[in-house]
């Protein structure tokens, strides 16, 4: 009896502690923007607001994400498994037909391709499980450094629902509001999504065709550069120190070689180089990134994110 006391008081403190979106500030001027400019029902949005409900998680993962807040050898098992590796393989035999032709269209390697939906949603077996409309509403409704990014991301969202006939509350997707095989934010899905398999309707929720072509579009839109290596290991002098693991654009070949370093596979290239130093289990390792190495890094501005594509690829491709 008495836990069953303590259950209830446990839940009726829950049901209090749970917001919906009406109780913020900032959400105001998120319906006048969707009912003013945009055209939509001032009553549809205000029911979707207050059957929102603020999670308080999506604003604490944010500030730890698993790719910066572990070393790489801790980051990348969670990507590297063999399984993940065996699963990208039957994924790219599966859709070998869509892989090779987004690869003809867009220029970039079918493994490349395979690699991010692998690491973003487990070929769409993991695409997440937080409710988009709450993950985007309470990273914008809260006061941080990124909540106008939120906000916009969040009324970018809404009208994708909208425009498509769904209910904004029935989707899901990460705790930051990314969702579907590529796991695309609201935004991206605007500029880079694509209806790959040309049956009429763009898809990157339950058809990964269609996320074979957007994932591929998204990175010859970064400045994807056909043909062209994405590293080379590197032997490196330590008297000479580099700046390394930064996406700054400032260092070219010629810096690299006044260091002293010296690139097991050569790529000339008058563009920006980015040395790249992880520990690895038999110790630390040097690379040094061409310019395709930074368009991966747009999907995802982490080193440990990008280099775990490029190893993931490359295991998928040596898999017999
Ligand atoms: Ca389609």
């Amino acid at each position: 009896m008495r836990y069953l006391v303590l259950f209830s008081l446990l839940v009726s403190i829950t049901v209090a502690a749970a917001k919906d979106f009406t109780q913020f500030e900032r959400t105001a001027n998120v319906v006048e923007i969707l009912v003013s400019e945009h055209g939509l029902d001032r009553d549809e949005v205000l029911r979707w607001m207050s059957s929102g409900v603020y999670r308080q998680a999506s604003v604490s993962n944010l500030a730890a994400p698993a790719e910066t807040s572990k070393s790489y050898v801790e980051y990348k098992p969670m990507f590297l498994a063999s399984s993940t590796v065996r699963q990208g393989k039957e994924f790219s035999e599966k859709y070998a037909d869509l892989l090779q032709s987004a690869e003809r269209t867009y220029g970039v390697p079918v493994e490349i391709i395979v690699a991010i939906i692998g690491i973003e949603s487990r070929y769409g077996r993991s695409m997440g499980r937080h409710r988009t409309f709450d993950a985007l509403g309470s990273l914008a409704v809260t006061e941080g450094r990124r909540a106008d990014y939120f906000q916009r991301e969040w009324i970018k969202f809404i009208l994708i629902m909208d425009s498509l006939g769904r209910d904004p509350l029935d989707m899901k997707g990460s705790y930051a509001g990314a969702s579907g095989f590529p796991q695309f934010m609201p935004t991206s899905y605007d500029a880079y999504a694509v209806d790959h398999n040309k049956d009429g309707h763009i898809d990157i929720w339950s058809d990964p065709e269609d996320a074979i072509g957007s994932v591929a579009n998204y990175l010859k839109q970064n400045g994807w550069r056909v043909g062209e290596p994405i590293l080379s290991e590197a032997t490196v002098d330590k008297q000479n120190p580099l700046e390394i693991n930064s996406f700054s654009r400032d260092k070219t070949l010629k810096d690299v070689d006044k260091a002293g370093w010296v690139l097991t596979s050569r790529f000339e290239t008058d563009g920006f180089v980015f040395p790249v130093r992880l520990d690895t289990d038999t110790g630390q390792k040097y690379w040094l990134g061409y310019r395709n190495f930074w368009v991966i890094s747009r999907y995802n501005r982490s080193i440990a994110y990008t280099m775990a594509v490029v190893e993931l690829a490359d295991a998928i491709r040596n898999q017999s």
